[in-house]
């Protein structure tokens, strides 16, 4: 039975439980829901990177902090195509377009995206989006190109959000995700442990994931990747118990999802992973990188399949191949809509050091 009515104090105790049992108890829900041994394989492509202007405490692309990543613009339709059918030839079954824009906004370069969208669903591949925040309008225009999936994380509890980013709100990430709602767009959110949170705030964001109804098809679970330049380059990396701790857990209480195991795995050995994929986790990111950062060898990710016995799953498994309408026969216009996102502005200290070391590292390079 899937539960929206969880409440922290129950997460927590699930968590808590020794984990020999609370793997069990995870294995047990994992086997009634999926196949143990299909795991679904999606790549990462960053189609925009960098220059963004939002401050999440994280992300190597915010433009106010000094990280050593290349920016680039929009990668053209063609690009995109050429690295859709490597992904595929490397046996994943979802191609996962990122952009470092803090909201879609209509014009030129979202007419692109819908188009990548459209070619990559027509070398009958799924296709996610994770392009910040979406209209309704959007996510239908989304849609109606033949997305299958749209990546929108909560990242962490509504009360941790709040020292991790400052220019917008939670309330932000949930609206959006009820516009992709209201399409037939599955829905991908989940978040990032040890960015200094507490266990309780990574019980908060399971609450408010088993809250949505339905609940997402679809919850990567990403361990901080602290990147030298950003506020959190100095977290220590979460340990692999807190990364089974977590995984078993969010199989628990979202039964019915796919479960991924995401961001930072560099750090994490085979058999680690294996207790994750034994704990509920049924998806993973393949490809030597991730957005920005490594991501482990798809030849090493194949031999840990064939070692464990797991399968790459094929694609529209849980879902029919959505159908692409072309741009002329759209029954969608381009609104231009301009949404009111919220931008809080409060000051967060360690966000404001990185913006400031940031800013000397600029005036040095000058000066040089
Ligand atoms: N700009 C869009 C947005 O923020 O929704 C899409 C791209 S953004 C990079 C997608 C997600 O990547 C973030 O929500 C965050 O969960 C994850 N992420 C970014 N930097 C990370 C890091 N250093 N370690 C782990 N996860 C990270
Ligand atoms: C998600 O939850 N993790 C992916 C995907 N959704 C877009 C991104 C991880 C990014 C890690 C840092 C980087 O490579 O820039
Ligand atoms: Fe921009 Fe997304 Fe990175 Fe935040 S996580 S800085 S919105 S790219």
């Amino acid at each position: 039975m899937v539960r929206h009515d969880w409440t922290k104090e129950e997460i927590l105790a699930i968590y808590n439980k020794p984990l020999m049992e609370l793997m069990y108890e995870a294995a047990t829900i994992h086997r009634k829901h999926h196949d143990p041994n299909q795991v679904q394989v999606s790549t990462l492509l960053s189609i925009k990177t960098g220059g963004c202007p939002e401050d999440c405490g994280y992300c190597p692309q915010a433009a106010r902090y000094h990280t050593a990543i290349e920016g680039n613009d929009l990668m053209s339709v063609n690009q995109v195509k050429a690295q859709a059918l490597r992904a595929k030839s490397s046996g994943s079954s979802r191609v996962c377009m990122g952009a470092a824009w803090r909201n879609v906004k209509d014009g030129e370069e979202f007419d692109q995206v819908l188009e990548m969208v459209r070619t990559i669903n027509q070398l009958d591949m799924e296709v996610c989006c994770t392009l910040g925040m979406l209209t309704e309008n959007q996510a239908q225009r989304l849609a109606e190109a033949g997305l299958y999936a749209y990546n929108h994380n909560l990242d962490s509890s509504e009360e941790y959000y709040k020292e991790v980013i400052s220019t917008r709100g939670y309330e932000d990430r949930l609206k959006t995700l009820d516009n992709v709602r209201k399409t037939n767009v599955t829905v991908c959110s989940g978040g990032i442990i040890g960015m200094g949170e507490k266990v309780e705030d990574r019980a908060g964001m399971l609450v408010a994931l088993t809250t949505l109804n339905p609940q997402p098809e679809s919850v990567p679970i990403n361990a901080l990747v602290p990147v030298e330049g950003t506020p959190l380059e100095e977290q220590q990396p979460v340990s692999i118990w807190e990364m089974i701790r977590m995984i078993a857990t969010t199989r628990i209480v979202l039964p019915e999802t796919q479960v991924r195991l995401s961001a930072g795995r560099t750090q994490m050995s085979k058999e680690g992973q294996a207790m994750c994929f034994f704990a509920g986790a049924n998806s993973i990111f393949a490809g030597d990188k991730l957005l920005t950062t490594p991501n482990p060898d798809v030849n090493e990710d194949m031999e840990l399949f064939h070692e464990l016995g797991l399968q790459p799953m094929k694609p529209f498994m849980k879902k029919d191949q959505p159908k692409s309408v072309a741009a002329e026969a759209s029954k969608y216009n381009s609104k231009g809509e301009k949404p009111k996102w919220s931008r809080p502005a409060h000051k967060i200290d360690r966000n404001e050091e990185a913006k400031e070391k940031a800013k000397l590292k600029k005036q040095e390079v000058k000066t040089i």
